[in-house]
């Protein structure tokens, strides 16, 4: 008989319940709903050609941004299921310039911070796209909610993960006890765990940069690209160039194969372009937790004390020896 050794991501969570305490109640109840807006965007983002739902929405977001309409059904999606499970306090989101109070979350525990479809310019032309999300817990159940609760540093955060809709749709997180990746089986529209403790090597041979902003960047940035394309054999190089305008998808691809992704500050982005509450956080967090390193060029990504919820910052983010080297060439 074919023992069957499929492990869900419920199944998982609920695993880790006995382990780690903390992953109680609420948080399980907030993954639950993560879970089940992953699998709802999915379907949407793979029928979208069909129901009409490419394109563009018609107004520009928070970040002047010109909105898809699979960012806004993605919006809600987010905001309709953590309006109804009561684990949720607030949620920022890329998509709202402004906090989503969750009318039954007035005395729930947890904050959430989403994109909820990263890399949207690649949704009409049936490139990966995903979703990020970070979790932290409120400082105090004794008092209201305030800023202060949600613009915590990086290192606070309890959760995060991200899901690619890519040739699988996978959902990969850390509650900070290493980095499990799941594959969605539609058959059974379960997650199931297909990539367990997954570890990045500390270098890789894939450099990921627009490099149509070549001239903008700081010389350490610059001199890092000519340095990944010299030929030396013995090292690997040229490095290959993958970017995708996808930060999820160019980043999974790093994660398994080693590598690095590199935001750097430009004349249009003096802050960089990727936001740190719900793109860089996560990222980082996840990275970190992975044997991997995130930076913005003088600072620990996770280190950073958020000021605004919007609030922009270079990242550079991978395999760590290529971290460490980009930052020791923009701090010569
Ligand atoms: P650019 C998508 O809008 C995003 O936030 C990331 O997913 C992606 O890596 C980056 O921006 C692409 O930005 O300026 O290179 O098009």
């Amino acid at each position: 008989m074919k023992k069957n050794n499929i492990v869900t991501l419920n199944q998982f969570i609920s695993d880790q319940q006995n382990e780690f305490p903390f992953v109680q109640g609420n948080l399980s109840r907030i993954f639950r709903d993560i879970q089940l807006a992953a699998k709802m965007i999915n379907r949407d983002v793979r029928q979208a050609g069909l129901i009409d739902i490419l394109g563009n929405f018609g107004e520009t977001n928070v970040q002047g941004e010109e909105q898809k309409k699979l960012d806004v059904i993605s919006n809600e999606v987010f905001m309709g299921l953590m309006d109804m499970n009561g684990a949720c306090v607030c949620v920022v989101s890329e998509e709202d310039e402004h906090i989503h109070w969750c009318p039954d979350g007035k005395d729930a525990k947890y904050i959430l911070a989403i994109d909820p479809l990263d890399g949207s310019s690649n949704i009409d032309v049936n490139a990966s796209i995903g979703s990020i999300f970070s979790i932290y817990k409120r400082l105090s159940l004794d008092k209201p909610v305030t800023e202060e609760d949600i613009l915590q540093k990086g290192h606070q955060q309890v959760a995060a993960g991200y899901v690619i809709y890519g040739t699988a749709t996978m959902f990969v997180y850390t509650t900070g006890n290493g980095v499990n990746g799941f594959t969605l089986d539609d058959s059974i529209q379960e997650f199931c765990l297909s990539h367990p403790n997954i570890k990045t090597p500390s270098k890789g041979a894939i450099f990921s940069v627009n490099e149509g902003n070549l001239n903008d960047f700081p010389q350490g940035v610059i001199d890092y690209i000519s340095w990944c394309k010299e030929s030396n054999k013995e090292e690997n190089r040229p490095y290959s160039a993958r970017y995708i305008g996808s930060l999820i998808a160019d980043f999974h691809r790093n994660l398994l194969k080693g590598g690095i992704y590199i935001y750097p500050p430009t004349k249009k982005a003096p802050n960089g372009k990727l936001r740190l509450l719900y793109e860089c956080n996560p990222m980082a967090f996840l990275v970190e937790q992975a044997g991997g390193k995130a930076h913005n060029g003088t600072d620990r990504i996770l280190d950073l004390e958020p000021k605004e919820f919007h609030q922009r910052t270079p990242l550079i983010i991978g395999s760590s020896e290529m971290v460490d080297q980009v930052v020791a060439l923009m701090n010569k």
